[in-house]
This record gives C-alpha cells, sequence and structure tokens, in this order.
C-alpha cells in the first residue's frame, strides 16, 4: 500500500497531450523541490557513435529546458552514459564498454552548456549501490503517429520484451551500462512516447514525486530515460541545437594528433587554413565562409554494413576513386585523405583504380591509421574522431550518403567556418555519375 503511495501520481498526468495540458511551471507543478536532480538515459544498443552524439545533443536540451523551467531551486545534471561496447568498435576483437567521454570529450566544454557528470562520478555518490528512483523505457506507440502530429506520452505495456526485470528484492534489474550488480531502479515502467524530447519537461515536473521513502533511503533524486532515441529533437538545427552541439569539444589529444597529422602529411595548419578556433566556444563568434581548409581533398568513405544497407548511394570503389579523380582535378588538388571504415585491401583497390582512372599515385590518397600504441589509448572511438576531424579541416569534403559519421563532420566545418558549399556534398552511387542531388544544408546558427 506504501508503495502504491509513494510512487507515481498517476492522475490525468500519466496520459498526456499539448492540447489537454498547460505547460508546467515551477510554481504551477510543485512536485520538483529544491534539490539536486540527475537525469540519466541510454540508448538503443544497436545505434552507433555518432547517432549517440546526436541523442547527447538532445538530452542536454531536455536537462537545459528542465533547469530554464525549474531554476534556481532545481539543479539538474546530465549522467553520461558510459560507452561502449558498440557494434562497430572492434579493434584488438575486444568490445570494449564503460568507456568515460572524458575518451573523447573535452568534458569543461559540455558543462559550459549543461552540468554533466560521469556514470562512474554518478555511481561513487552513492556506493555500494546506486537505486535510481525512476527507470522508464521510451518507446513508440503501437497504433503510430496517427493522422496529425501530436506529442502525448503514456505509461503502456512494453512493445518489446522487458530490458528491465523485477526480481525477489522487489527492485528492478537490467543492463545499466554493465554495472548490473551496483545499479537498481525502485520503478520501472514502459513510456510511450511521441513528440520533442521536452515532453518530458511536463511529466518530470508533474509525476514524479519524490518521497519520503525516498528520502529515507537516501537516495539520489534520479531518473533515467532508456531509448532515449524515440524522442526528437526540440529544435533541430536551432539556437540550443547548435549551443550543445559547439559544446561537443574533443579531448585535447584526440585534438593534437589531428594536427599532428594535418601538418606533418597534409601541410595543414590553423594558421594557413584560417580555422582557428577559440578555445572557449561561448565566446566564439560566427565565422561566415572564412575558412579556407588544408590543400587537401576529405573523404569519408563509409563501408562495410552500409554496402547493404545503402546499395543504390554507396559507390563501388571503383566509382569512389573515379570521384575522388574528378574532385581532384576539379579543385586543382593533388592530395586526398579517405575516412573510412574500409579495410586495408579496399582501400588499396580505390588506390589501384585511381591510378588507372587519373595516374595519381599510391602516396597521394591517406588515411589515418594510428600505430598500436596509440590506438590502444584513443580506441576505435578516439580514431574515428581524429578521421573526422581531419576531413573537418579539409579544403573540400564529400561525405556519404545519410551517414551520422558525415553528419558530424559537415557540423564541425559548420563550426569552423567553412562555405556551405566545400562541406555539404556527398559521394554518389554507381548509377548516379558525377553529379548527384546534395546533402542538405544545416547552417549553424548563433
Ligand atoms: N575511424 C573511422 N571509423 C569509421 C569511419 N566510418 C565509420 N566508422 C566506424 O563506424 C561507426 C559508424 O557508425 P555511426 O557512428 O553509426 O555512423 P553511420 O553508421 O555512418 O550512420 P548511421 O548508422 O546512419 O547513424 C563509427 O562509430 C566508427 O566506429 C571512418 O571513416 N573512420
Ligand atoms: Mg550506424
Amino acid at each position: 500500500m506504501r508503495y502504491l503511495l509513494i510512487f507515481l501520481v498517476f492522475q490525468s498526468c500519466s496520459s498526456l497531450s499539448n492540447s489537454e495540458n498547460e505547460q508546467c511551471t515551477k510554481d504551477s507543478c510543485s512536485a520538483l523541490t529544491s534539490s539536486n536532480y540527475y537525469l540519466l538515459y541510454d540508448v538503443n544498443h544497436g545505434e552507433g557513435f555518432n547517432l549517440r552524439r546526436d541523442v547527447y545533443v538532445r538530452m542536454a536540451n531536455l536537462v537545459h529546458t528542465l533547469r530554464e523551467r525549474t531554476s534556481p531551486e532545481s539543479n539538474w545534471t546530465l549522467v553520461l552514459p558510459p560507452w561502449g561496447p558498440l557494434y562497430h568498435w572492434f579493434s584488438y576483437n575486444l568490445q570494449r564498454a564503460q568507456l568515460p567521454w572524458s575518451l573523447f570529450f573535452d568534458l569543461k566544454s559540455l558543462a559550459k552548456f549543461v552540468p554533466v557528470i560521469e556514470f562512474e562520478e554518478f555511481l561513487r555518490l552513492s556506493s555500494p549501490v546506486l537505486t535510481i528512483p525512476y527507470v522508464f523505457a521510451l518507446q513508440h506507440f503501437n497504433e503510430g503517429w496517427g493522422e496529425k502530429f501530436e506529442e502525448k506520452l503514456e505509461i503502456r505495456q512494453c512493445n518489446d520484451e522487458a530490458m528491465y526485470e523485477k526480481r525477489s528484492d522487489n527492485y528492478y534489474h537490467g543492463w545499466f551500462f554493465g554495472y548490473e550488480d551496483r545499479v537498481r531502479a525502485k520503478q520501472f515502467d514502459c513510456l510511450s512516447a511521441q513528440g520533442f524530447v521536452t515532453v518530458l519537461v511536463d511529466y518530470a515536473m508533474k509525476n514524479l514525486t519524490w518521497s519520503q521513502e525516498i528520502n529515507d533511503e537516501h537516495l539520489l533524486k534520479s531518473v533515467m530515460f532508456d531509448r532515449a532515441e524515440t524522442l526528437l529533437h526540440v529544435d533541430y538545427g536551432g539556437y540550443n541545437y547548435w549551443r550543445a552541439r559547439r559544446s561537443m569539444r574533443y579531448a585535447r589529444r584526440l585534438i593534437n594528433l589531428g594536427n599532428r597529422f594535418r601538418s606533418e602529411y597534409l601541410n595543414s595548419t590553423d594558421i594557413h587554413d584560417r580555422t582557428y578556433l577559440v578555445d572557449d566556444w561561448t565566446r566564439a563568434e560566427y565565422l561566415s565562409d572564412q575558412a579556407l581548409g588544408g590543400p587537401y581533398l576529405g573523404i569519408h568513405l563509409r563501408r562495410q554494413d552500409y554496402v547493404k544497407a545503402r546499395p543504390e548511394y554507396v559507390p563501388s570503389l571503383e566509382h569512389a576513386a573515379r570521384q575522388v579523380c574528378h574532385q581532384l582535378l576539379h579543385l586543382n588538388l593533388s592530395i586526398a585523405f579517405i575516412a573510412t571504415d574500409a579495410n586495408e585491401n579496399e582501400i588499396d583497390e580505390v588506390r589501384q583504380h585511381a591510378f588507372k582512372i587519373c595516374h595519381i599515385s599510391t602516396d597521394q590518397i591517406l588515411t589515418y591509421r594510428p600505430d598500436g600504441k596509440i590506438l590502444e589509448k584513443i580506441l576505435d572511438g578516439g580514431k574515428a574522431i581524429v578521421d573526422q576531424w581531419i576531413c573537418a579541416h579539409a579544403r573540400y569534403f564529400i561525405g556519404s550518403y545519410e551517414s551520422t559519421f558525415s553528419f558530424r563532420i559537415q557540423e564541425d566545418r559548420e563550426i569552423l567556418g567553412f562555405s556551405k558549399d566545400s562541406t555539404f556534398n556527398r559521394l554518389c552511387g554507381d548509377n548516379e555519375g558525377l553529379s548527384c542531388e546534395k546533402s542538405t544544408v544545416w547552417p549553424i546558427v548563433y
């Protein structure tokens, strides 16, 4: 009985849509009191690194909105979900997990948009076992979107097999980034959700009651949304989208590796390329088309699962080589840098085709291949970021059709101040010839 009283006060709030509910303010919704709150999230396990980076932007904006609507009383912090294991990350045949964000990103820079904390650090706030009061698995409405766009939320039966299971100790147990033994949930529900991430703001403000029992147990006031990719960006391409994105500066070590490669092999430095960025992104100004970029063509050639997933738009290696030749000639450049998940044989094949087509030598097509010692430190995620960093600084960039890996490069180029023309290009499929429809332009907003 006590349980019933404590948790979600479902009332009319458990199902809400814009039409029937007014926006919550800190005065009209009193569920949140003055305190520290933590928001956790996870993403569908099959998703790759770069979609996950996109989900970060959504969740950072959720926390940003929560803070705007509830502060100064409620201090919301975003808990960073550890990385891995990821489908594409298999260097040394090791599926790495529980990797901190600091390996790849600059946390001080992230924190200039919203407060963030590594999961390990969050765990330490509540040892030996962390109990999260509320865990929700977001899911789509079984019946689909319906006729009109409508934001809605409703506790429903789980569509998929339950990801969290209630055990005899009355707590819910699940994956929790591989910390199964140290983390559990007091309450778990599947939440059918449709609309923008901010639909969760009112929900959190109205429905999460931080009861006496939670206080008695000294639980951290926290809520976790699993399958966070279910909800949409609140303002895709808008001001706060870009602020969150701009806050995602890379770890210094990765930037240094990328810069060293640029200067050693590509004759590319920030001064010459006009790609200097001030350290603090909040002080950066709009850089309209001012970047020149290094004297090389940057290509992102996505292979592996993409070859099967996007057969019409992924070029054969020969057609990729043809496009490299065509653009080098067109741009009067002699070097191409290729970021790719292709294996060495495939790269060699590209080089051989390019030699046949336009007589460029093998050393005019470069890839970034860190030695074992470095790779062990930076891992596949770090290598991917260095590849992205180098492409982001190229005079001209050509990505792969609808690859989130390419999208992140295009965003970095927007931040660096490149022209749209040099950025929003993609490799054409074999049946598309040498010029195909460009990538969608998402211009930066300040
Ligand atoms: N180093 C490196 N890794 C790459 C490259 N392209 C793909 N990968 C790897 O493959 C993963 C790509 O997967 P995602 O990050 O999901 O991006 P995507 O598959 O291109 O796009 P979506 O599946 O549509 O989200 C990256 O995280 C890398 O690990 C590349 O050019 N260089
Ligand atoms: Mg992917």
